[in-house]
């Protein structure tokens, strides 16, 4: 059995910012190892798909705006991290989800923030339990794009076009 993986994004405040390398030194401090990364935008149908448990919230509405990059750069950076008891680790490191509550050492406690939209700009996302970890991992990257996973895959021939460098 390989080791716990979990989806950290770094969101476009953070992206905008130029955070990107300070979280992530955060995350190699603590001995966590990438297995995937790369910069996207966040679609309308990823954001609703990722958030799909806080539909019924008042929040919703902004929280997809800001996510899919509306108030800040569209770009984010999506990351797979592994280590023993990873979700557990970064979620510690990240801190709450609430950055006035979070710990003040924390991520989100030193660079988060509270939009007067009521949105909390809290820099980054990580999964919050295993069971998270591998609908988000799937929902964000393809097998492929991962250096290694203790998911299982299946091999499917498809009609599908690719795009390829000429
Ligand atoms: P998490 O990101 O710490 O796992 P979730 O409850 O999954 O927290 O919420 C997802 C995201 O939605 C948060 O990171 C934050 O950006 C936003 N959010 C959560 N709760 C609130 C709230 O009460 N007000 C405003 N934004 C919120
Ligand atoms: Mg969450």
């Amino acid at each position: 059995m390989g080791k716990e993986q979990s989806l950290v994004v770094v969101k476009p405040d953070a992206m905008q910012k130029g955070l990107m390398g300070t979280i992530m030194d955060k995350f190699a401090e603590a001995g966590l190892e990438i297995v995937a990364a790369k910069v996207i935008e966040v679609t309308q149908e990823l954001a609703q798909e990722h958030y799909q448990h806080l539909k019924e919230e008042k929040f919703f509405d902004e929280l997809i705006k800001y996510i899919t990059g509306s108030y800040h750069t569209k770009n984010v950076l999506a990351l797979v991290y592994q280590k023993d008891n990873a979700c557990n680790k970064i979620r510690d490191i990240i801190g709450a989800t609430n950055p006035e509550e979070a710990k003040p050492t924390s991520l989100r406690g030193k660079y988060g923030r509270i939009t007067t939209k009521g949105v909390f700009e809290n820099v980054v996302h990580a999964s919050e339990s295993v069971e998270e970890a591998e609908r988000e991992i799937k929902l964000w990257f393809r097998p492929n794009e991962l250096t290694e996973t203790n998911f299982p895959t299946q091999v499917e021939k498809t009609e599908r076009q690719e795009v390829f460098w000429k």
